[in-house]
Formats: C-alpha cells, structure tokens, sequence
C-alpha cells in the first residue's frame, strides 16, 4: 500500500502478489460481480499488471498482507526473487531505470519508474503471469488490458497470451479466447512501435483522442469535416487493430503524455460531442471512459472516492440513473449511453450521405443510423438532410431517450420527421448545450 500521497489511484500498478484482493473488495467479491455481469451481457476485461512489481521503496507489504522487500527483489507470496527480474546487466543503464526511449532494449528490460522489471524469458515468470490469467479466465473474465505491453518484448507477451486456457465453455461457449489489447503509446517518433503489438491482439491507438482533441478544440486549423477520412489514413493503426477512446485514466490527468489536447469530463460539452462522433465512425474498437472526479484538480494522485482507510466506496446511483459520490460515470450519460446503443445498431453499415462544411458534419451509417454535430462558435446549422432512413417519426437520443413501446411509445427529447425522399430538417444552434442530433432505427416512432 502506498500512503504518501495517501493511497494514490496509481497505488493498483504496482502488485505485491497476484492474490484478488484489492481496496475495491475481496476475490468472491470480485468473482460475484463477474458472474453477474456476465448474466446480463456485460463482460469484463482485467487490466493485468505483469511487467513488473513494486517501485523500488525497500520493505513493504500489500493490501492482501503480502510482504516485499526491493533490496532483495524478493516478493513471496508469488513467489518471485531477484532470479525472476532483469538484472541491471541486463538493463545496461546506471539507475537501472528507463532513462532513453530511443533504445529499445532499455524500454524493456529496464524499470519504468523504478518498478522493479520483470523478466519474461524466463520460464518460471511466464508460468506465474499465466497462472494468475487463467485463474482470472475461470472465475469468467472475457480477456485483458496488458498494461505497459511496450516494455515487454513482443514474442514473449504472444507466447504468454498463447499458453492461456480457452475461456469457460458455459459461459462464452466453444473454443473461444481471452479478448486481448495492449498499451503501446506510440505517436510516432520512438523506435518501438504500435504495428509490433498487433499479432498479439488490439493495440492502444493513442493518436485518436489526441487528434480528436484537437479537431473538436479547433486547433492548428482544424475543423469537423476534416473527418471525413478519419483513421488510418492520419497516420494510425488499420481499423481491425485500433482500441480507441477519447481519453483514458493516465492522460485525463497528464500522466503518461498526450498533453492538453486530450478531452475528458472536465468539459462536458465538447466531451459529449467527442465521444458521439467516436461511437458514430466505423473506426476502431471504441472504449468509453468511466471516472471519477477529484480535487483539487491538479493533484494527479488523487485516489477513488474511499473510506479514510483508502477502500473504494460503494458507487451510489441517483434516481435519474446518473452516479452520486463523486463518480462521474461518463458511461451512464444520456449522450454517450445512446449513442453506444447507436454504434452497436449500425454495427456493419457504411459511412453514408456524408456532409461537412468547416465544423459541422453530418452523415449516416447506412439505412440505420443519422448523426449530426455543430461545433462552429457562432453558425446555426439548419437546412434539409439527408439522412438515408426510412420515412418516419424518430426520436433524437441525444436530447432525450424513447420510452414505452408500440403505440404508446414517447420520446422525451425532440422528434425528427424524415420524409418519403430520406431528408429532415435540422436546426442545432451553435450555443445549444448539446449541439447534435442522432437519430437511428431502433428509436422510430
Ligand atoms: C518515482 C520517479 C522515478 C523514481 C522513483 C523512485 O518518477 O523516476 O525512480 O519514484 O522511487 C508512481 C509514481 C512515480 C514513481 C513510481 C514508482 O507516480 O512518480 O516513480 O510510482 O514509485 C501508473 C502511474 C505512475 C505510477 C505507476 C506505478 O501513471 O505515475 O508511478 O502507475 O504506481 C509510459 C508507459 C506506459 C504507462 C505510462 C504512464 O509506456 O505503459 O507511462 N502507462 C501504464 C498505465 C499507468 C501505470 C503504468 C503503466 C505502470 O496506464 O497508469 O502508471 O504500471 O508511457
Ligand atoms: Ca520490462
């Protein structure tokens, strides 16, 4: 455990043992919750620690009671000892640490930040980290984040991913694997590179939020329709290997590069705007971000809403479905929730009746789907569109959610009419608080 800063979030990258437990509760806990996700078609995915152990702080012990001690690289509860990390030979760097970026070897077989580097050529240690991932796969996890995959030489990590069991039968059926992406930032300009990372499974595709902060912030010139052709051709990974997302926990508090350009909750309304285009573009595997706030704001290490021990509180939900207790759960806002359900819908289709005139933009995916986004700061975007639906009433699931069903289903929010020819009129102003419209077959009247 680390108590200064008091538990800090970062606390969690930083294993002792493998042992399931964690502030956020105990392995039945754990496995509880696995189980009744899984009910109910919600998978879960483990970000697995397994390039390393502890910073190098001397004489410490776990939050399961494990002991360490760093002088003797030893951590018994796995048990690992100081045959199982990279020697500083090994390194070749005075500290030991990671000091050039631009040497391969050094980024993996030296410490990032001191944490104390482990081995994976070494048979025992590829054993242990699969022994803990199988343990994971069988209490019903569907696959894993493999945190800082960069520092970890690539054949090494495929033949660890290539020695787990397949997941359990009863719950994902026949023959099926572990869903895997890895952690690789590379924005080009550093020897090792995301395109090494993807025979092993998806790759973090760092640039996306990146630049998607910087065409919805509209700077160095950028603007919305410059979408058009958003993805590989803007430098990033083929669209079959992208992880996408809009921010994620390291870079919404500058930790780990990307700088201001990123978008995050801090600012909900371009962040809202981000995240429909995001889950609207047939590009990548897209994740959604779920936090929590802190203060004050520039304290990166503030950990998770928790007793003064440091346990993770329990998330309250208000009546509106919205997070209490200082989660911001961006996961569970109306525009981002629907326009998940809106990606998972047009799943398959094309970009469609694209139009883009300086930072608006609208398009369909197909027949199924219509987006429409105005971030211009002064210009009302209004006109007829098309929208490639079939004739009918539809309920914008940006301004509001369709309830009910049948003949008695209502829309709460505004309601759109597309006539026989495909076509509707919009009218976004520019200071409106959600300045989009999306419309999708599922939510026609
Ligand atoms: C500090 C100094 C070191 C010094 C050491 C001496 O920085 O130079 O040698 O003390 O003891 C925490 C502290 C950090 C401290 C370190 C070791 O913030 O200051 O070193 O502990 O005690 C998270 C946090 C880190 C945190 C780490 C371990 O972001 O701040 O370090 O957890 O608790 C690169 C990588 C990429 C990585 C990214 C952040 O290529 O893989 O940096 N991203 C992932 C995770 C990230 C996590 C780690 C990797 C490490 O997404 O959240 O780092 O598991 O780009
Ligand atoms: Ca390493």
């Amino acid at each position: 455990m680390v108590w200064s800063p008091h538990r800090p979030w970062w606390e969690r990258y930083q294993p002792v043992s493998y042992k399931l437990i964690s502030r956020s509760g105990s392995e039945q806990e754990f496995a509880d919750m696995v189980e009744r996700c899984n009910k109910v078609g919600v998978r879960i995915f483990v970000d697995a620690v397994i390039n390393h152990m502890t910073g190098d702080s001397g004489i410490g012990v776990g939050i399961a009671d494990s002991t360490f001690n760093t002088y003797e690289q030893s951590y018994p509860a796995v048990p690992y000892s100081i045959h199982d990390f990279n020697s500083k030979e090994k390194c070749g760097t005075q500290s030991g640490n990671i000091e050039n970026y631009n040497n391969v070897n050094e980024v993996r077989n030296c410490r990032l930040v001191s944490l104390l580097d482990l081995d994976q050529s070494k048979s025992w240690v590829k054993d242990r980290i699969r022994d803990y991932l199988n343990h994971l796969i069988r209490l019903g996890v569907a696959g894993f984040r493999v945190d800082a995959s960069k520092h970890m030489w690539p054949d090494e990590l495929k033949a660890i991913v290539e020695s787990l069991n397949d997941l359990p039968e009863t719950h994902f059926g026949a023959g099926q694997r572990a869903f895997v992406f890895t952690e690789v930032i590379d924005m080009g300009g550093e020897p090792i590179t995301k395109y090494e990372y993807t025979g092993i499974g998806r790759v973090t595709e760092f640039l996306y939020g990146m630049k998607l902060g910087e065409v919805f912030r509209r700077w160095n010139n950028q603007k919305l329709e410059y979408l058009q052709f958003f993805g590989e051709s803007w430098g990033m990974l083929p669209s079959g290997y992208a992880w996408t997302f809009v921010d994620n926990h390291d870079n919404q508090r500058k930790h780990g590069g990307g700088g201001d350009m990123v978008l995050t909750f801090w600012e909900p309304r371009v962040y809202k705007m981000a995240n429909a285009f995001m889950l609207a573009w047939p590009y990548g595997y897209t994740k959604v971000m779920s936090s929590y706030y802190w203060y004050p704001r520039e304290d990166t290490d503030v950990g998770p809403p928790a007793d003064s021990y440091g346990n993770t509180n329990t998330v309250p939900i208000n009546d509106d479905g919205s997070c209490g207790g200082n989660w911001a759960c961006e996961h569970r806002w109306r525009q981002i929730r629907n326009m998940v359900a809106f990606r998972n819908l047009v799943h398959g289709t094309a970009v469609e009746n694209w139009w883009g005139r300086g930072d608006q933009i609208a398009f369909s995916r197909g027949r199924k789907g219509f987006l429409a986004i105005n971030n211009d700061y002064s210009q009302t975007m209004s006109g007829e569109f098309y929208t490639g639906l079939p004739e009918g009433f539809y309920c914008d699931c940006i301004s509001g959610d369709m309830l009910g069903s049948g003949d008695n289903a209502y829309c709460t929010g505004q309601t759109l009419s597309v006539n026989s020819m495909g076509r509707t009129h919009i009218n976004i102003r520019s200071d409106s608080e959600n300045p989009m419209i999306a419309i999708h077959v599922d939510y026609k009247l």
